[in-house]
């Protein structure tokens, strides 16, 4: 099945959210196979913010990246990339529809809580650079029968 990278950034530590975001996911039944708290540096945040390296804000976002540590967690389950960005909601907190994390915790475009990837092969790099390997688990859900279909799956 489809995994997916969640980060929870410095904005959901300090508002004490680490449990609701985390609830969330789990209470939609994707399974949750690889949780760590990371101090990020330079390094990894130029990779992971490459897409934004010419934006005047670049360096804003990397440094409120690093004002505390950040949970990095890994969600499984069908089409888990898609449906761990809907459940994130747009970028900006303020044009996020309500219901969503970003839509009912943030109210700014830098501090909105969660990093989402945003593509099933943006997953895949993602993963690689914020987990090894040997942290992310495979064990089985027992109630995979009551969260899809035989034919889903
Ligand atoms: P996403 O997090 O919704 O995927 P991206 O465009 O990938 O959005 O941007 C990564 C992060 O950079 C955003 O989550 C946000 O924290 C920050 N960011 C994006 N656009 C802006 C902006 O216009 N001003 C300030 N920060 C921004
Ligand atoms: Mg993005």
């Amino acid at each position: 099945m489809e995994k997916t990278l969640v980060l929870l950034k410095p904005s959901a530590l300090q508002r004490a959210l680490v449990g609701e975001v985390i609830k969330r996911f789990e209470q939609k039944g994707l399974k949750l196979t690889g949780i760590k708290m990371m101090q990020l540096n330079d390094e990894i945040l130029n990779e992971h913010y490459a897409h934004l390296s010419e934006r005047p804000f670049f360096q804003r976002i990397k440094d409120a990246m690093m004002t505390t540590p950040i949970i990095a967690t890994c969600w499984e389950g069908l089409d888990a990339v898609q449906v761990v960005r809907t459940m994130t909601g747009a970028t900006n907190g303020r044009n996020a529809t309500p219901g969503t994390i970003r839509g009912d915790f943030s109210v700014s475009v830098q501090e909105n809580i969660v990093h989402t990837s945003d593509s099933i092969e943006n997953a895949k790099e993602e993963l690689k650079r914020f987990f090894k390997k040997e942290e992310i688990f495979n064990y089985n859900h027992l109630t995979l029968p009551f969260l899809y279909a035989n034919d889903e799956i």
